[in-house]
């Protein structure tokens, strides 16, 4: 044996490099050399040729040409962030499952929301689906939730889901349009994809234009299984936003995409620096064989849901992302999710797409990441501890110590490495199979339209006329008629109102109605739970207010709104005609956060006109000020103002449409009056 005694001293860490003069840490190379001239190339003479000799310059290089990895084939644009889950009620009546049944322990989480069909770059705002992936870092193996911010998907069976990818994104001859579904390909696709018309009625509705990420619901989708002691239920998981749900117009989204392409990502990153925690609450729907053997639709069709109504849905703890990330590659980019990722006392169920993910969620991280060690990058690490006999491979990090490597082996407790473990190890459900080998979807699959009326039906007038605007929008934008006229004979399908106003704004006649496999459930009920406007936040928190103001604008009421937007908890933000800000009735001086052009209204969720006489006349005669005020009309925000705005107003062409939605603000009584009015976030009565 060795005598470790006369091995020579290592020194651990190295000695620091010496500083700059100045103070700063010494560059150095990844090989830890110092460098001595950053700007420079190595040249024969001061004019070349460069000398190839120069590493510090070849290392530079060779980094950046490689410092790209593939972007993640969809939900490529995301935001990460960090946090804990804390369970808040006890489940261990129905699993094993350590997380759910320990209340009041925090473990870490990692959460990443994303947009589906748009490149890494693409704008924040774009009408698509949220992906709403979460990573608990449990005592027991990580636990991925990886949802969406609708509760059903377009498609029945994972083998369809290249196709619907390839029709959403860009045309490949083309190579556009860009994050949007609004074009033939796209339509083409789910024309003659019956099975995706309840999806459709989602992804048309406004949530798939979320004023925040943290004002979104989230959905697990598929029906899993809870595991206890060899016994299961059925669960659906749901995530419910603290501060409530809320969606932004189209008109604004589109204006949103040009003004702030990262709203979404800024409003996270900001929040969370301003001790405002993105927060949910997980939520449960529990049921037994019993109620899916007599549940009018397959709960393994990942294209239904069960209404709030029928199994309400039991909150059963929270979520709370209070960091932002430190490095975005090494967290939000490296992240990656599994489906498959579940602890003892979590299960599948055999929903066709749920399995077809289990399997591809692996294979994409081989590409994306470079290899099989991928759970090593400290994102993707359980924080338990983790025994097995892998090894080798790209950017091995975590190598087991030892002589053996494989078992059985007699090396004893000591050197043999781990073993399995029958009382505490992952157990499947049992359950016994039977079938003929065939590509066949279930006959119990075959109502493709029942629910996505349900999902219409519940919607208020105001949502309802979102949908029709939205599928105008969307199909007019496809240049082949018969695939619009496709479209709207499933539509008929749904809601015969629904499509005959879309037959009509894109100029039409009437379709016979698309022949359906199973006739539409024309009395189904309806299920509040779906509409968001039936399910308004509690309060204004969290929200912006935009004050715009001008010289000599009132400081006591900007004083006022402020004192009244801190009480609330929301925010405020000053727009005025230069970013440096502007002098006050009282001669203090406010700060801006924006120029007039550089703030337009669709960024703030409510606003405020407080100028001068003078001031009122400046805004008057500068174009982006009458946009501030004719869009925040339009899209039917509360609006406060003192006399100055009036000349504004006016100019805008607002000056006889001031209802009642309009708060001229003095006294603290109507600031007041007007604060009250914020929690229903729109003047929904103003007219068109
Ligand atoms: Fe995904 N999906 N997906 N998906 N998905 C990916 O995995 C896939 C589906 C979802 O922030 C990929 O790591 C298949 C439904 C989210 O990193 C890939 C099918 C739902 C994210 C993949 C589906 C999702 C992904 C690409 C049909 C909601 C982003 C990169 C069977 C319930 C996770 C990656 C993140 C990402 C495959 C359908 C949600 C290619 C084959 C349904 C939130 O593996």
């Amino acid at each position: 044996m060795t005598d470790s005694t006369k091995l020579p001293k290592l020194s651990k860490g190295g000695a620091p490099h010496q500083t700059t003069e100045d103070g700063y840490k010494t560059l150095t190379t990844k090989n830890g050399t110092p460098v001595s001239d950053n700007q420079n190339h190595l040249k024969a003479g001061s004019r070349g040729p460069m000398l190839t000799e120069d590493f510090a310059f070849r290392e530079k290089m060779f980094h950046f040409d490689h410092e790209r990895i593939p972007e993640r084939v969809v939900h490529a644009r995301g935001y990460g962030m960090k946090g804990y889950f804390e369970l808040t009620d006890d489940l261990s009546d129905v699993t094993d499952a350590k997380i759910l049944t320990e209340t009041g322990k925090k473990t870490e989480a990692f959460m990443r929301i994303s947009t589906v069909a748009g490149n890494k770059g693409s704008p924040d705002l774009a009408r698509d689906v949220r992906g709403f992936a979460v990573k608990i870092y449990t005592d027991e193996g990580n636990w991925d939730i990886v949802g969406n911010n609708i509760p059903v998907f377009f498609i029945q069976d994972a083998i369809k889901f290249p196709d619907l990818i390839h029709a959403a994104k860009p045309e490949p001859d083309r190579g556009f349009p860009q994050a949007q579904t609004a074009h033939d390909n796209f339509w083409d696709f789910i024309s003659l994809s019956p099975e995706t018309m309840h999806m459709v009625m989602w992804i048309m509705s406004d949530r798939t234009i979320p004023r925040s990420l943290r004002f979104m619901e989230g959905f697990g989708v598929h029906t899993f299984r809870l595991l206890k002691g060899g016994k299961s239920k059925f669960v659906k998981f749901h995530w419910k936003p603290k501060y409530g749900m809320q969606s932004v117009a189209w008109n604004e989204a589109v204006k949103i995409n040009g003004a702030d392409p990262d709203y979404h990502r800024r409003d996270i990153f900001n929040s969370i620096n301003d001790g405002a925690y993105p927060e949910w609450e997980l939520g449960v729907q529990i049921f037994d064989q019993d109620f899916a053997d007599n549940f009018e639709f397959d709960v393994l069709d990942p294209t239904k849901l069960i209404p709030e109504e029928d199994i309400p849905v039991r909150i059963i703890g929270r979520l709370v992302m209070n960091k932002n990330v430190d490095n975005f590659f090494a967290e939000t980019e490296q992240v990656a999710f599994c489906t498959a990722n579940v602890p003892p006392g979590i299960g599948f169920s055999n929903d066709p797409l749920l399995q077809g993910r289990n399997f591809s969620y692996l294979d994409t991280q081989l590409k994306r990441l470079g290899g099989p060690n991928f759970q090593h990058i400290p994102v993707n690490r359980p924080r338990c501890p983790m025994h097995n006999f892998q090894q080798d491979g790209h950017m091995a990090m975590e190598n087991p110590k030892g002589r053996a490597n494989y078992e059985p082996n007699s090396w004893g407790t000591e050197d043999g490495g781990p073993r399995e473990n029958p009382k505490s190890g992952y157990k499947f459900f049992e359950q016994s199979t039977d079938g003929t080998a065939q590509k066949i979807r279930p006959e119990s699959f075959a109502d493709h339209y029942s629910q996505a009326r349900q999902f219409y039906i519940s919607q208020t007038k105001v949502e309802q006329t979102h949908i029709q605007d939205a599928l105008c929008f969307e199909l007019s934008k496809v240049k082949k008629a018969a695939i619009r006229e496709l479209m709207v004979s499933h539509l008929r399908n749904i809601e015969d109102s629904l499509a005959k106003a879309v037959a009509k704004g894109l100029g039409m006649s009437l379709p016979k109605a698309a022949k359906a496999a199973v006739k539409t459930n024309m009395d189904i009920k309806k299920s509040d739970a779906l509409s968001m406007h039936k399910n308004p936040p509690e309060s204004f928190a969290s929200r912006t207010l935009g004050i715009m103001v001008a010289e000599g604008s009132d400081a006591k009421r900007i004083n006022a709104l402020k004192s009244q937007m801190k009480k609330m908890k929301a925010n405020v933000a000053i727009i005025a005609p230069t970013v440096g800000g502007v002098e006050l009735s009282d001669g203090t001086h406010l700060d801006a956060d924006e120029q007039v052009g550089g703030g337009p209204s669709v960024l703030y969720d409510a606003i405020a006109v407080i100028a001068s006489d003078k001031g009122g006349n400046t805004l008057a005669d500068m174009p982006p000020a009458k946009d501030f005020v004719s869009d925040a009309h339009a899209h039917k925000k509360f609006i406060a103002y003192d006399a100055g705005a009036k000349a504004l107003f006016k100019a805008a062409g607002l000056s006889g449409m001031m209802d009642a939605g309009y708060t001229e603000v003095d006294t603290k009584a109507s600031v007041n009056d007007f604060s009250d009015n914020l929690s229903a976030l729109r003047f929904w009565a103003r007219a068109k």
